[in-house]
Formats: C-alpha cells, sequence, structure tokens
C-alpha cells in the first residue's frame, strides 16, 4: 500500500490580515506534481483543512476544486479527508455524497453505532481508519478498544491497516506550538500512541504542525505544508509532504518526505531570538527590495522600555519600496533586578499570550522555570486566593 500523508492546510488562514489563498494553491499545484509521479493508493489529509470553521464561500469553492484537481491526478487513488480541530465536523460531511461519487471520503464524524464511513477499504491494498478530532470526551480508552475490534472484524486482519487521525499525542514535539494556551498544559487532551491500538500498520496523524515520526517508525505526523505562523520557522522545521509505503501488514512503513516551497516565506527579524528594536530596523532596513516575504519583528525590550510611538511610520520606511510585506510586532520583555533569579531573566509569554493563560499556569510555569516542586498544597493555595479575589470582584 502506498500513501501520500498530509494534513494542517488551514485554507483561508487570515494572515495578519493577508490573504494567503495564492500559497496555498502553490503548495496544492506541488502536491499534484507529487500525486502525479507517485500514483498512490490513497491521499490522506489528516484534518484542519480550513483555519476557521465557517470559511468564507470562496474558500470553499478552492477546496472544492483542489480535491478535484488531486483526483483527476489519479483517478484511482482514493482520497480521506477527516475534520480537525478548526474545522466543523457537521459542515465537513455534507457533500460526503457527491465527494463519494469522485473516489472522495469526507470523514466528520465516528459512531460505533454506525462505522461504514470510518472503516474504509482500498481494494486489494488495504484499509483506512479515519477517525476526526473530536471535543468531547467520546474517544475513550473504550472507544479505541471498540474500533479495534471492529476493524479486526472487518478487516480479517490480513492486508495493511492505517490509522487516521487529528490528535495530540503524549510525549511529541510541540515546537511551534503555543504551549502556554491551555489546550496542551500539563499533557490534558493528549492521547497515550498506544491507547489507539496495535493492529494498525501506520498511524497518519495531523494537529501538531512540526513533522516527525515515533513509536518506532509507526506513527507520524506530516506537519504542515505550509507554516501556519512564525514560530514554524525556527530551526528544526522542515514543511513536506510524506510518502508512505507499507510492504505487507505487520511490516514496518518505509517513510520519505517532498519538501514544500512557499511561495511567499515567512521570516524572523532576528532569525532566532530576539534583538534590541536599534538592531531590527537595521536588518530592517538592509532587507533584499527584490525579495517577497512576510515579516515578523522579534524585539526585545529592556526594564521599562517601550516601542517607538512612530515605529509603524518606522516600518513603513524601511519597507518603502520593496516588495516584502510587514505582519507583525513579537516584543518580550528582559526584567533585570528583582526576576534575576528567574532563569534566563526573559518573560517568555507576550502580553497576547499571558491575556489567554489561566493564572494557575502561569504561576506553574515560573515555579518549573525556577526548579520549585509546585506542592499539591500551593494548588490549594493559589485556588483559595483566586476564590477570593473573583468573590471580591462579585461584590464591586
Ligand atoms: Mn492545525
Amino acid at each position: 500500500m502506498k500513501l501520500i500523508h498530509t494534513s494542517d492546510w488551514h485554507l483561508g488562514q487570515n494572515f495578519h490580515g493577508y490573504d494567503r489563498s495564492a500559497d496555498h494553491a502553490g503548495m496544492i499545484a506541488q502536491l499534484i506534481e507529487l500525486v502525479k509521479e507517485e500514483r498512490p493508493d490513497a491521499l490522506i489529509i489528516a484534518g484542519d483543512i480550513y483555519d476557521i470553521p465557517v470559511p468564507g464561500t470562496a474558500v470553499q469553492k478552492a477546496f472544492a476544486e483542489h480535491i478535484v484537481a488531486l483526483h483527476n491526478a489519479c483517478p484511482a487513488m482514493t482520497i480521506v479527508c477527516i475534520s480537525g480541530n478548526h474545522d466543523s465536523a457537521s459542515r465537513h460531511e455534507v457533500h460526503q455524497t457527491p465527494w463519494e461519487a469522485l473516489n472522495v471520503r469526507m470523514v466528520g464524524k465516528a459512531d460505533m453505532e454506525d462505522l461504514s464511513s470510518n472503516i474504509i477499504p482500498l481494494p486489494d491494498k488495504g484499509w483506512i481508519v479515519a477517525v476526526p478530532y473530536t471535543n468531547d470526551r467520546f474517544l475513550t480508552d473504550k472507544f479505541y478498544k471498540n474500533l479495534e475490534q471492529a476493524t479486526k472484524e472487518v478487516t480479517g486482519e490480513v492486508l495493511p491497516t492505517v490509522y487516521v487521525g487529528h490528535a495530540a499525542i503524549n510525549g511529541c514535539n510541540f515546537l511551534g506550538h503555543d504551549i502556554m494556551s491551555g489546550r496542551f498544559v500539563g499533557g490534558i487532551e493528549c492521547t497515550g500512541i498506544d491507547e489507539i491500538g496495535s493492529i494498525y500498520d501506520y498511524i497518519a496523524l495531523g494537529h501538531i504542525h512540526k513533522a516527525q515520526t515515533f513509536d518506532n517508525g509507526r506513527a507520524r505526523y506530516s506537519g504542515s505544508p505550509l507554516p501556519v505562523g512564525f514560530d514554524e520557522i525556527r530551526s528544526g522545521y522542515e514543511h513536506s509532504f510524506s510518502i508512505v509505503e507499507i510492504e505487507s501488514h505487520n511490516s514496518t512503513p518505509v517513510i520519505r518526505t517532498k519538501e514544500v516551497a512557499c511561495g511567499c516565506p515567512l521570516v524572523n527579524i532576528p532569525a532566532e531570538g530576539y534583538a534590541c528594536w536599534d538592531e531590527v530596523m537595521e536588518e530592517l532596513n538592509n532587507f533584499p527590495a527584490d525579495i517577497e516575504a512576510y515579516i515578523r519583528l522579534n524585539v526585545l525590550l529592556k526594564d521599562q522600555q517601550m516601542l517607538p510611538y512612530n515605529k509603524d511610520h518606522l516600518i513603513t520606511m524601511a519597507l518603502a519600496g520593496k516588495i516584502a510585506h510587514y505582519a507583525a510586532i513579537n516584543p518580550t520583555r528582559e526584567i533585570s533586578g528583582s526576576r534575576e533569579s528567574a532563569g534566563d531573566g526573559i518573560v517568555s509569554l507576550t502580553m497576547e499570550e499571558l491575556k489567554k493563560t489561566e493564572p494557575l499556569d502561569v504561576l506553574k510555569s515560573y515555579a518549573t522555570s525556577n526548579d520549585i516542586v509546585f506542592s499539591d498544597e500551593y494548588n490549594e493555595m493559589f485556588n483559595t486566593v483566586i476564590k477570593i479575589i473573583n468573590a471580591t470582584e462579585n461584590e464591586n
């Protein structure tokens, strides 16, 4: 069985006010070429097709055209597309029936009473078990066990069997994701790879944007084919499609990757870490006029230092006559004096991140970075304080 595995397209993304549809179309063109070259039995799209649950009609139209073009590139190929946490599960299935006529399986839910759209045969080649993201507590241990049992019965355990999912797996590398935003903190909502089951020869995952293989080569995040944010272009990040070949049931998959070129690249200034405003602006002033890119400025502020009041004007001047696009400033503050003991002295949360973070998580992260064991007693004391504050606020 031969697969092409991709995920996390995030079509329709509003990227700091810019429209990335041309970049997405360029990514799809590269995928079409790959499909023509490889002629796989299946193309797997493991969720986060869209960036938001209700994308604009132009984005939905583009998606339909992309999928039809992929189908036409290799009509014998089955396309399996599950919904991710950014997609609407019910909208994902609206056109399930006409899509089936083009050998495309749109899977938005998993229902133990009817797994007909979840256990998908690839005639004479194998099976694909497709389970979309679900945000309730539905995917329990019991669900996975029952699904594995049903899969054994339907498939007869003869041909290669592939699981497709959109989930965070314990112990994987979250680099580039905002791990303080709550979803991933403390491993909450993470699934153990063992829970999913042992019958599957390959576990094709979406959700985490950093491509990575784990569980002895049996499970993989294909990663986002295009960087979705500026933290996805730090060193160690690669954006690609995965080509997976499975010789027979119970054999180890052989995985290759095909790198994806991004039409309009994302550029951090400086490339790694942060620099003071003057250094950042010097680099921006020297940025080549003929390179199209989205630029984020990573500015290190010291003590009470603020960003210049005329920063927008200064940035506009630095980019005058150039084809690069300014996208965002990512400031961080270095605090000296009383906080010198705080690890490297850099408070790693921006204000935006801090606003989205639970107070308890801020405290826990502070404790961790200072090698303080955060005991249950601290936990209780802090919750008591929060309760008192909330009660006082409600009175006012
Ligand atoms: Mn995603």
